[in-house]
């Protein structure tokens, strides 16, 4: 063989010998996420926190991890801090649903792929975002509407007077599960809400508003609704220092399943809660796996939930994991 064809097969070699060896690295490379945590306002925010760490680090993931503390100001900083790192995905639960296509349209141009987890946003351009991994939240506030209607059957005559406590407002869930609750019991005049406010979230929130409620309603209060177990376990407290039954005076119906709300309706403080899974973390790792290895995936996958009335809190108890 010709010295020059010889020195073409070395070099072809060398070459292939390289680039196998670099994919092989690439391929080995630990994917890195960049997440964008809303807070800590709560025990479901808390348990879907510790699903996405725990779920990172089983899938060998390098987790990039913010608190932004419920500011949607934190959450853009942190956004644009994984996009300077150059992290594969970028993902992120937004703490409301407006104001996000500027910094959305900077992790595009560089050409970093984002995951919405749990909530969603309001932007004109849908490629800025890959895909939305979270609960249907109007549908949880028809369950709880649900719920509602099917009580009010052996409730006495009369208006069911009910106040709200809302969540974050501008929050996906929060718009969500107002409209789908007064959707439902729009079906029946009889039900009124005659008080409704944001709680933020939080159990200090919700039980300063329930006491708001209660000086301004007083008895004629039949029934809570919250967008949260969290506001509804302060809202609990609300009640009882106002020597009213939580549960029994005034029905108490609320959204999450966490474990708060599982020992309340064992203690017969609250009647029913919709389940809204925080246990999102799996899903997540497993999508951006899917993304960075050129996989298609749907742009939208919604978790599925239940919904848990006080009559089988006990048996399910054992069931939680959050
Ligand atoms: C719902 C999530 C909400 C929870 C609250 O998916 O965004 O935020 O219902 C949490 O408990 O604060």
């Amino acid at each position: 063989m010709k010295f020059a064809n010889k020195k073409i097969l070395q070099c072809t070699l060398f070459l292939a010998i390289g680039l196998s060896a670099a994919s092989n690295a690439l391929a080995d490379k630990p994917l890195v996420i960049g997440f964008a945590q809303v807070g800590a306002e709560s025990e479901w925010r808390s348990a879907n926190t510790a699903s996405i760490k725990d779920a990172a680090s089983k899938a060998g993931v390098t987790l990039k991890f913010s608190d932004a503390q419920q500011k949607q100001e934190n959450q853009i900083k942190a956004i644009r801090s994984y996009i300077a790192q150059k992290v594969d995905v970028i993902a992120f639960s937004p703490v409301v649903e407006s104001g996000w296509d500027t910094v959305l349209k900077e992790a595009k141009s560089a050409k970093i792929p984002v995951i919405l987890t749990d909530r969603a946003v309001n932007v004109t351009d849908k490629s800025l975002y890959v895909t939305f991994i979270g609960s249907d939240f109007v549908e949880e506030g028809h369950r709880a509407g649900r719920w509602l209607l099917e009580r009010s059957k052996t409730m006495p005559a009369g208006d069911i007077n009910i106040v709200e406590l809302q969540g974050t407002v501008g929050s996906a869930p929060a718009i969500d599960r107002k409209a789908g609750f007064e959707k439902e019991i729009a079906t029946n005049p009889r039900l009124k809400i005659i008080r409704s406010q944001t709680g933020d979230f939080t159990r200090a929130k919700g039980k300063e508003v329930m006491e708001a409620f209660l000086k301004a309603e007083g008895k004629k209060i039949n029934v809570l609704y919250a967008h949260n177990d969290d506001m509804a376990i302060g809202a609990i407290q609300a009640i009882e220092e106002a020597g009213l039954k939580p549960g029994k005076d005034i029905l108490v119906i609320s959204v999450d399943g966490v474990k708060g709300a599982f020992e309340a309706m064992m203690a017969g403080k609250l009647n029913v809660t919709v389940e809204c899974s925080p246990l999102l973390g799996p899903q997540l790792m497993q999508v951006a796996k899917d993304i960075v290895a050129g996989k298609a995936v749907p742009k939208r996958i919604t978790t599925l939930e239940g919904v848990f009335p006080a009559e089988v809190a006990a048996n399910e108890f054992p069931n939680r994991k959050y």
